[in-house]
């Protein structure tokens, strides 16, 4: 079996990553390789901070590695959280703790969208992958709505408050495997899987 990095500190995606594409390959996560660095995220788009965290480990550790960088965008909100979706709570001036973050970033949200009854929102993914000296880009996106409460225990991150399009449950309800079928995640990872078949 190939054995590829996946730059991430979030077990959550590891998890998700694993069931997608664990029967084909091994991931490595950052802590397999002895990496403990909090890898910068400075771009301003999804590619760019997708492409600094695979970068790192190819540099550091001479590693092929794919990385992703993935957010919410809300339309009424000028595409907001966006990139910054991991600190959105911080950046709106918020203190938050690792255990209580999701839940903050959800009711900053929530609070801005007030009772807006445009809702559209979408969830991006950009994973670069960096092979030798190739770099490739794949992208996902699934369309759906923000809830006006939050609802179900499974996932991470927005999950609770995203209803995806066709669906009358969030994300968060719906569980990881349909989640995983038809996610931002799933559909870049799907693209991914389908290059690294053929090399
Ligand atoms: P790594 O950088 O270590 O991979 P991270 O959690 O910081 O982990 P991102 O930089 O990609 O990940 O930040 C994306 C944020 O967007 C994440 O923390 C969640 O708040 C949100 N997010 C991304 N994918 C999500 C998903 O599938 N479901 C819910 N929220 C998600």
């Amino acid at each position: 079996m190939k054995t590829i990095v996946f730059a991430s500190n979030n077990a959550h995606k590891l998890e998700e990553i694993r069931a997608i594409l664990g029967n084909k390959f091994e991931i490595k996560s950052l802590k397999d390789i002895g990496c403990d660095a909090d890898i910068p995220e400075t771009g301003v788009t999804f590619r760019e901070n997708a492409l600094q965290k695979a970068q790192y480990v190819k540099e550091h550790y001479n590693l092929d590695c794919f990385a992703d960088d993935s957010g919410l965008q809300v339309e009424a909100l000028n595409g907001e959280p966006g990139v910054y979706s991991a600190r959105y709570a911080t950046i709106n001036g918020c203190e938050v703790t690792k255990e209580n973050k999701d839940d903050v970033n959800m009711n900053v949200l929530l609070e801005k969208l007030s009772n807006n009854t445009e809702r559209k929102a979408c969830f991006r993914t950009s994973i670069a992958l960096v092979l030798g000296e190739e770099i490739h880009y794949f992208d996902g996106v699934v369309e759906g709505t923000i809830t006006t409460d939050k609802r179900g225990e499974g996932g991470f991150g927005y999950d609770p408050i995203f209803m995806p399009d066709g669906y009358d449950k969030t994300f968060a309800e719906l569980g990881n495997d349909i989640k995983n079928h038809i996610s931002h995640r799933a559909r870049a990872v799907a693209k991914l899987a389908e290059f690294l078949s053929n090399i």
